[in-house]
């Protein structure tokens, strides 16, 4: 009687390859022996082994895939199963495929914060743009007030409140100005599942057509209404808002209950019904793509953030042109230009939509 083989191990695992479109990946990885049957599965499946795309070899103890030709398809986890008499084992790794930049981008911030900085409102009796940013508990709405201040402090601002551990949330209405620049972004309680939790969205509808005092302090059950004190009864259009923002999780849009993304919506058709032009702008990329956290400038190249977007662009029921993906500062010590330029093209583009909410407001 033989001995047994010796249980399969891995000596080299397999690594993750980051390749660009029409570039051929090697998976490579190295067991313990070679006395073994080998399977390779993408995305947790068998591998369907296409001809003149796929080839698997095995020389001695080393186990490889060639990919030929990366295209978007090709993107995704390429697991090796090892196994014989005595045991088995695996090791996985991931494919990520560079595309071709599907939307342009600008990343030298000068003449963007440049534009910013001497940008002018045309309608005298505007003071200045106001933006509400509206969405789920967690979402980032406040990371977006403290990105923006740094971006035109020129340094890390951290004096507005941003939840971490999911303790600090919001939970009054607040403006924020920025220096002395005509913009003012309205902070929200963030909205929640449930009847009676989190942001009414009576609430939001209160602040867009702008009866709701700064400083207020939300309450789930209760709505604000004519009674409630300091309530703006004939808002001019320096209380009313100028463009609606909402704001959502790229690494959280899967799990988002559905009435939550019902508010939205409800939030959203009464901004339609005023005229109030609307944004979306989705936080946290860092959090669905390796090669994003890696390199800002790849977003617009990457599979998973276009993925979000089109997830994002389906339950909020709105253009995946008027979405656009962000990092927030969160963790990091200095400023970053690409980051700063992902954010400043989309404020570029809400300051747009708000000015000519407000000139057409004094026509
Ligand atoms: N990794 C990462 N974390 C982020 C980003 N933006 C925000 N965060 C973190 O997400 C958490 C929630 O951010 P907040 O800005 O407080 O979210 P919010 O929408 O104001 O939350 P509420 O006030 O509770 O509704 C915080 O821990 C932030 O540091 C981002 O782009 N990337
Ligand atoms: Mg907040």
């Amino acid at each position: 009687m033989g001995s047994s083989p010796a249980k399969p191990e891995f000596v080299n695992v397999l690594a993750d390859k980051q390749v660009k479109e029409g570039e051929d990946v090697i998976l490579r990885c190295e067991a313990n022996i070679g006395e073994v049957t080998a399977k390779w599965e993408k995305n947790g499946s068998a591998l369907e082994c296409v001809e003149g795309k796929h080839t698997m070899t095995q020389s001695g103890t080393t186990f490889s895939l060639i990919i030929r030709n990366a295209a978007e398809e090709d993107e995704g986890s390429y697991t090796l199963k090892l196994w014989n008499d005595s045991g088995s084992a695996s090791c996985s790794a991931m494919v990520i495929v560079e595309l071709n930049e599907w939307r342009n981008a600008q990343w030298n911030q000068h003449p963007l914060i440049t534009a910013l900085r001497n940008f002018k409102i045309s309608n005298r009796k505007v003071r200045e743009l106001r933006f509400l940013l509206a969405g789920p508990v967690g979402a980032g709405k406040t990371s977006i007030i403290n990105t923006i201040k740094s971006i035109f402090a020129g340094h890390q601002f951290i004096n507005c409140l941003a939840a971490s551990d999911s303790c600090d949330f919001t939970i009054n209405y607040q403006k924020h100005t920025i220096g002395t620049y005509p913009f003012a972004f309205c902070d929200m309680m963030g909205i929640a599942s449930g009847q009676s939790e989190g942001l009414h969205t009576d609430d939001v509808i209160s602040a867009l057509k702008g009866h709701m005092p700064n400083e207020y302090n939300f309450c789930s059950r209760i709505p604000l209404c004519e009674n409630t004190q300091n309530y703006i009864r004939n808002p001019s259009v320096n209380d009313k808002i100028h463009c609606l923002v909402s704001v959502i999780a790229a690494d959280k849009i899967a799990i988002l209950e559905n009435d939550v993304i019902q508010k939205m919506k409800t939030i959203r058709a009464e901004a339609s019904k005023l005229r109030i032009p609307q944004l979306v702008f989705m936080t946290r990329v860092d959090k669905v793509c390796k090669m994003t956290r890696g390199d800002l400038a790849k977003i617009y190249q990457s599979k998973k953030i276009r993925e979000k977007m089109e997830e994002c662009s389906t339950r909020l029921g709105v253009p995946v042109n008027c979405i656009f993906p962000l990092k927030n500062y969160h963790e990091e010590t200095n400023l970053n230009e690409e980051l700063n330029c992902l954010m400043l093209e989309a404020f570029t583009q809400a300051v747009y939509s708000a000015h000519e909410y407000v000139t057409k407001c004094s026509q």
